[in-house]
């Protein structure tokens, strides 16, 4: 994607913002940042945007800003639906997600986890078993710090952790993960989905919207909303799902207080009291992380480490 002499627009200045339009810069682009909130809420950000030469607009979205844009990013706390970004999107602006511009350019494979509660563990959890065995591997995202840094960076690792959040979904398009987990879905933040739960769960699952036969779709199969969305799709991805209620066939449960984890025909079995994350979320936490470890070859001692 060629961003030089582009005129881009960067819509939300806090820790996404920035290091979107730091990005910007050094890929010579045009750059318009704006942000609803004043200097004093954002601490020495405009400063900093000013001292690259980037135009600030400060307290609102004007449409002026939006005018001669070929591409406009948006941070996850800016709702994909308010007025100038809906009018631009008609134009035919292009409009993304600061996940999306970074998988532009990133070249690893990435694993992405999504999912209402959890997700934030088990990003770590498995970026720590991908880290300890030796896998050199970016942790990022929703966790707190933005894919785009690690594109910035120019550092290249081995695969990519990213924790998704479904803002972060709601401006996903061409995005691929190799694998992805869905952790979980249960109501929140309805105020940004019009207090409708579909278009929350519509949200989630773009996480699986451009799976290839090749890549993994990873999902607990004890939650309700997650199976009956999955009746209603076609999924092309390989399918693991993991339970603590029923047997599995490939992916993970519990059985006799132990966790098993099957894999390509590849068994694994740790005492739940083994388990370093207590409880039955983090169960399930655990569960997702290890199916992930061993579709990557993770060896068993280094998961159960
Ligand atoms: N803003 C506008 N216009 C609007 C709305 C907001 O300009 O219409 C501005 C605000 O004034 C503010 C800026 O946007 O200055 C904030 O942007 P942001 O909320 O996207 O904040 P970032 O600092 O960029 O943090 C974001 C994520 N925040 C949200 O999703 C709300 C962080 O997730 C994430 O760690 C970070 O990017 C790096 O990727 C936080 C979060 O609460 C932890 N996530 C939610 C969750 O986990 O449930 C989804």
């Amino acid at each position: 994607m060629q961003l030089k002499d582009k005129n881009v627009v960067v819509v939300g200045l806090g820790r996404t913002g920035l290091a979107v339009a730091r990005f910007l810069h050094q890929q010579g682009a045009r750059i318009m940042a704006t942000d609803t909130a004043d200097e004093a809420a954002l601490g020495d950000t405009a400063a900093q945007l000013r001292d690259m030469g980037i135009e600030v607009e400060l307290g609102a979205h004007s449409s002026r800003v939006f005018q001669e844009s070929d591409l406009i990013v948006v941070s996850p706390g800016v709702s994909h639906t308010i007025a100038p970004i809906a009018r631009a999107r008609s134009r035919g602006v292009d409009v993304v997600g600061e996940v999306e511009l970074a998988a532009r350019f990133i070249r690893a494979p990435i694993v992405a986890v999504t999912g209402t509660n959890g997700k934030t563990t088990t990003t770590e959890l498995l970026g720590q078993m991908l880290q300890n065995s030796g896998i050199r591997t970016f942790v990022g995202g929703n966790i707190g710090n933005p894919l785009i840094e690690y594109v910035s960076s120019g550092q290249k690792e081995d695969l990519v952790v990213a924790e998704i959040s479904s803002f972060q979904l709601d401006n996903m398009y061409d995005f691929k993960a190799d694998i992805a987990v869905l952790l979980n879905i249960t109501p929140d933040h309805l105020d940004r989905y019009g207090y409708n739960i579909q278009n929350y769960v519509d949200s989630k699952f773009r996480i699986y919207k451009n799976l290839s036969e090749d890549d993994y779709f990873i999902y607990c199969s004890d939650d309700e909303i997650t199976i009956s969305e999955l009746e209603r799709i076609v999924m092309r991805a390989k399918q693991l799902e993991f339970s603590q209620e029923k047997k599995v066939k490939e992916g993970a449960y519990i059985e006799n207080d132990t966790m098993i984890v099957n894999v390509n025909k590849s068994e694994m079995r740790v005492p739940l009291s083994e388990l370093a994350l207590k409880g039955k979320h983090n169960a399930y936490n655990s569960m997702a992380a290890s199916i992930a470890s061993r579709i990557l070859d993770i060896k068993k001692e280094v998961i159960r480490e």
